[in-house]
C-alpha cells in the first residue's frame, strides 16, 4: 500500500468512512453466490459526491486500484475485488438521498446508493411507477443497476435500467466530476456520456447520482401460470398475447419442468401452480393504468391459446396471495440453485424467433458431452433472455468445476454466437465472463472498449481484472 494512503483517506472521509478491521471487511470481499472471495487494503464508505471525488483523486494520485460496490448482490463478481489485498473497495451504501421527485417532469433524482426498492416506493409516494424490478430489488443500488445495466422481469414492456436513465453523475478516475444530471428526453450535443458509463462496470468512472425515468403507475395487474409442452409454443404465445394486449403485457417469466422441481424441492411453502405435469411453465403478467377489461382480456388470450392446444393448463391468479405466491416461486429460483448445488450460470440473449431452436440444440450438444447433465433453463422470455444454467453436484472440487466450466461455456456460447445472441444479457462480464467476451468480441470492437478505457483511466485503477 502506498504510504500515508490510509491517513489521506480517513482525512477525505472521517470514521465513519472508514473499514478496516478484517471482520468487517469480510462481508465487502466476498460475492452474494459466494463464488468470488478477494482481499481489500481498506473499505471506504464515501458520504456523498464531494468525497468520493476526494478519494479518487487520492486513488489517482497514488495509483491504487479502486472497486466500487453498491448493494453487493451482482452474480458475475465485478464488485469483488482480487486476493492481492492492494485494491481498495469503495462501497456506495452512505449515498442513498432521494434529491429530488419531480412529477410534473416524471423523473425522479437519486444517489447511487439508494436502494431499487426505495425507489420504486418514492416513485409510488407521488402516484408514478418505477418499473425497473428485479429478485434482488431490497438489497441492491440504483448505482449498481446502472452500472450492470440490470433487466429484470419488465424489460419486454419498459426496457432495461439504460432505457430508464435520463442524465447520470459520475466521478472520473482522476477525481472529476461530470455533472451530467440532465432530466431532458432529447438532448443530442455530441457523444452519448451517459451511455458509456451505464454498463460499464465500474471500470470508466463511479456513478454517483442518475435521473431516473418515471411512467404511469397501473393499478390493475393480472397474473396467470401456464404450462405448456414445449418452449417453441411458449414463444409462439408470447407473440399471440403482444398481439393481442400490446404495451398491457409486462411480463412473460419461463421455467423448464426441472427448474420448478427445483424450486419446489429448496423453497419452504412453495407449491406447483398447476396440477399436471408440464414441459414448460410461464408466469404472465399484464398491467394498466385502467382496471377494466384486465382479466377479460388475458383469459381470453389463454382460452384461445388452450383451444389451439398452444398451451395444455392454466391458472387465472384470483387474489393478490396467489399472485403473491406465483412470484415467490419464480424469484426462489437462484436460492434453490444454490442450496441444490454449484451452478455453471449461462446469463445469454436471443432473438426470440432463435430461442426455441436454440434451446433443443444446447439441450442435445449438452447430453451429448455430458450425459446426466442438469440443464437448469429458465429466465426473462419476453426479451429473449435465458439463464440457461448447469447445475452441478454441491461437492464438485474447485478443479472439476473450472474444467466443466470451460467445456460448457465453450457448447454454451458458441452456439448462442452462432444464433446471433449476446453472451451477456443483464448481469455483467465481471471477472466471470471477461475471458469469455475477450473470445467472441471483434478485434474492433475489443479495439474500440480498450481505446475507451485507456483515454478514460489511463492509470487502470478503475476495477482492474473485470469486463476488459
Ligand atoms: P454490485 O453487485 O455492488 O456491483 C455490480 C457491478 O457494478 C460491479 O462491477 C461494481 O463495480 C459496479 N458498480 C456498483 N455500483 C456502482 C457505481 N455506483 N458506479 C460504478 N460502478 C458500480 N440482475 C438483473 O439484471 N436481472 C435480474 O432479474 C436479477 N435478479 C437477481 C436476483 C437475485 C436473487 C440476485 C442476488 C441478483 C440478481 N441480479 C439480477 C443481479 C444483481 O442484482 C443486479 O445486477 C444488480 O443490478 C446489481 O446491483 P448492486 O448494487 O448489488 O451492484
Ligand atoms: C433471475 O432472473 C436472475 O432470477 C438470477 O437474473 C438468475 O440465478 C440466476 O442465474
Ligand atoms: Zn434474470
Amino acid at each position: 500500500m502506498h504510504p500515508r494512503l490510509l491517513e489521506r483517506l480517513h482525512a477525505a472521509v472521517g470514521d465513519a468512512g472508514l473499514v478496516l478491521d478484517d471482520e468487517a471487511r469480510a462481508p465487502y470481499e466476498t460475492d452474494w453466490l459466494r463464488k468470488f472471495t478477494g482481499r481489500s487494503s481498506v473499505v471506504v464508505r464515501p458520504a456523498d459526491t464531494a468525497q468520493t471525488a476526494e478519494v479518487m483523486r487520492i486513488c489517482h494520485e497514488t495509483h491504487t486500484p479502486v472497486v466500487t460496490q453498491g448493494g453487493n448482490t451482482g452474480m458475475s463478481g465485478g464488485a469483488t475485488p482480487d486476493g492481492s489485498g492492494a485494491q481498495v473497495v469503495l462501497s456506495t451504501v452512505r449515498m442513498k438521498a432521494i434529491r429530488s421527485v419531480d412529477p410534473l417532469n416524471n423523473t425522479l433524482t437519486a444517489e447511487a446508493g439508494v436502494l431499487l426498492a426505495h425507489i420504486q416506493a418514492a416513485a409510488q409516494a407521488v402516484d408514478r411507477f418505477f418499473p425497473l424490478s428485479l429478485g434482488s430489488e431490497g438489497s441492491c443500488t440504483i448505482g449498481g443497476n446502472l452500472a450492470t445495466n440490470a433487466g429484470g422481469i419488465a424489460v419486454l414492456r419498459y426496457g432495461n435500467a439504460r432505457e430508464l436513465a435520463l442524465g447520470l453523475e459520475v466521478v472520473l478516475p482522476d477525481g472529476r466530476v461530470w455533472h451530467g444530471l440532465r432530466a431532458l428526453r432529447k438532448d443530442n450535443t455530441g457523444y452519448d456520456l451517459r451511455d458509456l458509463f451505464i454498463g460499464s462496470e465500474g471500470t470508466l468512472g463511479i456513478i454517483t447520482a442518475a435521473v431516473l425515468k418515471l411512467h404511469a403507475r397501473p393499478v390493475a395487474r393480472a397474473t396467470a401460470w401456464v404450462g405448456a409442452a414445449s418452449i417453441d409454443a411458449l414463444v409462439r404465445l408470447l407473440a399471440q398475447l403482444r398481439a393481442a394486449c400490446g404495451e398491457r403485457l409486462v411480463a412473460f417469466e419461463m421455467l423448464s419442468a426441472e427448474s420448478l422441481e427445483l424450486i419446489l424441492a429448496h423453497v419452504a411453502d412453495s407449491r406447483a401452480p398447476l396440477a399436471s405435469a408440464h414441459a414448460f411453465h410461464a408466469l404472465i403478467e399484464l398491467a394498466d393504468t385502467q382496471a377494466q377489461g384486465l382479466a377479460e382480456l388475458l383469459e381470453g388470450g389463454l382460452g384461445e391459446a388452450l383451444e389451439q392446444s398452444l398451451v395444455d393448463d392454466v391458472a387465472v391468479s384470483v387474489s393478490g396471495a396467489q399472485t403473491q405466491a406465483f412470484w415467490k416461486i419464480r424469484e426462489g429460483i437462484s436460492q434453490a440453485q444454490m442450496r441444490a448445488g454449484k451452478a455453471v450460470k449461462h446469463d445469454i440473449a436471443l432473438p426470440i424467433s432463435a430461442l426455441a431452436a436454440f434451446v433443443h440444440r444446447a439441450d442435445a450438444a449438452l447430453r451429448e458431452a455430458m450425459p446426466g447433465v442438469r440443464i437448469i433453463d429458465f429466465g426473462h422470455l419476453g426479451d429473449g433472455n435465458l439463464h440457461y444454467n448447469v447445475l452441478m453436484p454441491l461437492d464438485t472440487a474447485p478443479e472439476a468445476m473450472a474444467t466443466a466450466t470451460a467445456r460448457l461455456n465453450r457448447i454454451v456460447h458458441d452456439l448462442v454466437a452462432e444464433a446471433g445472441g449476446s453472451i451477456s444479457a443483464e448481469h455483467g462480464v465481471g471477472q466471470l465472463r471477461r475471458d469469455e467476451l475477450r473470445h467472441y468480441k471483434s478485434e474492433v470492437e475489443f479495439d474500440l472498449m480498450m481505446r475507451i478505457k485507456q483515454s478514460l483511466d489511463p492509470n487502470q485503477i478503475m476495477n482492474p481484472g473485470k469486463l476488459i
